[in-house]
């Protein structure tokens, strides 16, 4: 047998945010549906509606459409039968209900679109393990060592993940694999939705030479016009340019690499996602804050920073240990403190306590200009929970009984007039 070629798959899911809610709503397949406007949930009055029967078999007359939107939002993404009106991503609602007025209008549940992003992504990385994640619908995927990844240039392993996705979620996604991420990332639109697409060095030419310079990932809007301006716009175009040409018009880093980028070149290995190594919030104020004299606010804000940071790690599914401050003074000089618990826990008050104390030992007689809190030493909130189930919820301090700096300025409502 000859040694493996080296294959990388790009995947992306199929109008992502729309077939999250098109699983919700199954009755509205095949139809035009779009996701936008604001944060209301414009499908909040139909649940009140047809709170008798579940979701499914709420009927389609029911639903919101695009011509009765007024607003200012704009599309986020929509289903392939509202693409065919020529509605799209970025697109102003009220423009698209001119193209579009039957569409059905939904919002983004994002809770559901992380819950199923999650979900795809742990499926692939049970079939191949090397995985990069790129975002909330992509993924990047090495074929080379996994079984089946060789077999028709891909073909068989990326039919195995996409069924397997399907399975698990009933979504479809579309994946292209290809020597390298560049070229797997613009094969896996080619045969958008539910598609497959496989492509060798010896495609480049053929598959890859005719398209706009701008399906390169990594050539924006401002180079595509400077390419355009060089009358080059197709990426063979950019080919038949001299290495030295490009790099006298576009300078060296930028040059070389967009040389490769036409000729197909790129050995950027997947990069496997490692896990967070802490989290935090901070924020720089609008004017330059005195521990006393702004008590209220500061206050205000630190307890604002904890509960966003708590959020954040309750959403990703963390749990912390070290909890930590920063604060940055006027003259700019900065100073961190932390304090590592007894127990894990991703809870506000928790935390809010804990930097409270970490507070206490900062030189708080300087105006500061920035804050900001930070939970480290994390571990998935599942294996602690699994580890520990009885100690996973209650955090007991070091000092309980130490009144922390901010605490007795806050909350502000208590504070005697
Ligand atoms: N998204 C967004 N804002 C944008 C573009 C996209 O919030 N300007 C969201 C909604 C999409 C998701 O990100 O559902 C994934 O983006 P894609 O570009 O992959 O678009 P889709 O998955 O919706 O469609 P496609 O089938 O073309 O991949
Ligand atoms: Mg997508």
């Amino acid at each position: 047998m000859s040694p493996p070629i080296r294959r990388i798959a790009h995947l992306d899911m199929d109008a992502f945010f729309a077939s999250v809610e098109l699983l919700r709503y199954p009755q509205l397949k095949g139809l035009p549906v779009v996701i936008g406007g604001g944060r209301r949930r414009a499908d909040d009055e139909l649940l009140v509606r047809f709170a008798d029967r579940p979701l499914s078999r709420i009927p389609v007359e029911a639903f919101p459409l695009l011509k009765d939107y007024v607003g200012r939002g704009v599309i986020t993404t929509a289903t392939y039968p509202a693409r065919q009106f020529g509605v799209g991503s970025a697109m102003g609602m009220m423009k698209a209900a001119k193209l579009c007025p039957q569409a059905i209008v939904l919002p983004v549940d994002f809770d559901e679109v992380r819950r199923c992003s999650r979900t795809f992504k742990s499926v692939i990385a049970e079939i191949a393990p090397v995985m990069e994640d790129r975002g909330i619908d992509e993924v990047y995927i090495d074929f080379t060592e996994v079984p089946g990844g060789q077999r028709e240039g891909g073909r068989v392993l990326a039919r195995l993940i996409q069924k397997s996705i399907f399975e698990a979620l009933g979504l479809t996604c579309s994946i292209g694999v290809a020597p390298n991420k560049l070229i797997a990332k613009m094969a896996s639109e080619f045969n958008k939705p539910n598609g497959i697409s496989i492509l060798f060095e010896e495609d480049v030419q053929s598959k890859i030479w005719p398209l706009a310079v701008r399906k390169i990932n990594g050539i924006g809007p401002k180079s595509e016009a400077k390419l355009h301006r060089l009358h080059l716009h197709t990426i063979g175009d950019l080919a038949a340019q001299s290495r030295e040409w490009l790099v006298d018009n576009f300078g060296q880093a930028y040059g070389h690499w967009m040389h490769d980028a036409a000729w197909g070149r790129d050995d950027r290995p997947v990069v496997t996602e490692s896990e967070p190594v802490s989290m935090s919030r901070e924020t720089t104020f609008e004017r330059d804050l005195h521990a006393v004299r702004d008590r209220a606010e500061l206050g205000a804000i630190f307890t604002d920073l904890c509960t966003r940071v708590a959020d954040d790690l309750q959403r990703k599914g963390y749990v912390g240990r070290t909890i930590g401050i920063k604060l940055r003074y006027d003259d700019f000089r900065t100073a961190t403190r932390d304090l590592t618990l007894d127990d894990y826990t991703a809870d506000g008050a928790t935390i809010r306590k804990a930097a409270g104390q970490c507070l206490k030992r900062v030189d708080l007689s300087r105006k500061l200009r920035l804050l900001g809190v930070r939970v480290g030493k994390l571990a998935r909130a599942d294996a602690v929970a699994a580890e520990a189930p009885a100690q996973a919820a209650a955090a007991p301090l070091a000092s309980e009984h130490t009144p922390d700096l901010f605490q007795d300025l806050q909350p502000a409502a208590s504070e005697p007039p």
